[in-house]
């Protein structure tokens, strides 16, 4: 069966980008793929993280899996620190990419902004850490969002080069597995940027603990315009490319909507042809609320009980242990260490 790894880092506030792009996937994927989800809390280092709020989200984000569906007895959930194959190949990997590959990563760029000189060793090669999350497991398959797509090249051009400078055929070249109308789910305060933890406006997000009164008041007060909502003929030729240049923030309600009600955006605008905002924004809360309302509500109860999380976490990681160490022996191999550690 082909083989899927994805994480999330446990950086705060899940929200619904990281649900509707990623989680939600997963629990659709788990029937068809051998799967392997992780809480990469070594990625979130790589950004300033005080230690007991790493502690709590590590464990809400295992939590937001489980109670968004994904099931840890068919899957395997733990946190990357966990196994320490992961920070082993990356150092391989370290010394596989090169300094040019990475110089191109737009997301380095993004998140070191122009404090370039201050920002972490570690968010410049973070990407090498996610190509080894990866190919430790010889994953065939990773469901990225958007975002992550010149990530995923980059694993590729790795698991190549290594391939090839070993002269070996090792490492699987992984595909990526886009879904969904939302997978990127853009600022409910401003449609140019995506939905993000790390947003200092709570109001830009949906989290996925949010209850029903915090969900309706974001909603209400998400930035719009004054225009009626288009029909579907705006889907057609340029009008659409148009559409979401002049009203990026309408555009990301209409695709949200779509999204959690698993509409395409034609079946969603002709639902709303000629209606306001208003009308609009109150259908959308509701279907919002109906569907993160069961999940926060569960994701609550885990946390509370975080030995529970604690035994599923620490199940995963012997799991997904036993899959990368002999991996790992082969790749010490193939480079050429001593095998004396056992
Ligand atoms: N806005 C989004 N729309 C769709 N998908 C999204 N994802 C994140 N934001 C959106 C997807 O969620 C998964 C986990 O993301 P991550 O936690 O590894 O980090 P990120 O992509 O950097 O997410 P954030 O929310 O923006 O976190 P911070 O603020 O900490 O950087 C990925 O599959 C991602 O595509």
């Amino acid at each position: 069966m082909n083989r899927i790894f994805s994480g999330v880092q446990p950086t705060g506030n899940l929200h619904l980008g990281n649900y509707l792009g990623a989680i939600r996937n997963w629990v659709r994927l788990q029937n068809d793929f051998d799967c392997i989800f992780c809480v990469v809390d070594l990625h979130a280092i790589t950004t300033w993280q005080d230690p007991a709020a790493l502690r709590h989200s590590t464990r809400e984000v295992a939590a937001a899996m489980i109670a968004a569906g994904v099931d840890p007895n068919r899957n395997i959930i733990f946190h990357q620190s966990a196994n320490p194959s992961h920070a082993e190949l990356a150092w391989v990997f370290n010394c596989v990419a090169r300094m040019g590959w990475l110089n191109r990563m737009t997301q380095f760029k993004e998140k070191a902004g122009k404090n370039r000189e201050n920002a972490s060793v570690g968010l410049f090669a973070y990407p090498n850490l996610m190509a080894a999350d990866i190919l430790a497991y010889k994953a065939t398959h990773v469901p990225v969002g958007e975002d992550q797509r010149q990530h995923l090249e980059l694993t590729r051009d790795i698991a190549q080069k290594f391939n090839h400078d070993f002269g070996v055929e090792f490492f699987p070249i992984v595909e990526p597995l886009i879904q969904g109308e939302a997978t990127r789910v853009m600022s409910l305060r401003d449609g140019s940027k995506k939905m993000s933890k790390s947003d200092p406006s709570d109001m830009s997000r949906i989290n996925m603990t949010d209850e029903a009164d915090a969900i309706a008041q974001k909603i209400r007060r998400a930035k719009t315009d004054p225009e009626a909502l288009p029909g579907p003929g705006v889907l057609e030729g340029e009008a659409k490319a148009e559409l979401e240049a002049a009203r990026p923030e309408a555009v990301n309600l209409l695709r949200l909507y779509s999204s959690l009600t698993d509409k395409s955006l034609a079946d969603t605008l002709a639902e709303f042809e000629g209606a306001q905002f208003s009308h609009f924004k109150q259908v959308l809360t509701d279907v919002a609320v109906a569907v993160l309302g069961p999940i926060g509500a569960e994701m609550k109860r885990l946390t509370d009980d975080p030995g529970h999380v604690d035994g599923v976490l620490a199940k995963g990681a012997e799991r997904a242990r036993e899959i990368t160490e002999p991996i790992l022996k082969e790749v010490w191999d193939i480079v050429g260490f001593l095998r004396t550690r056992g």
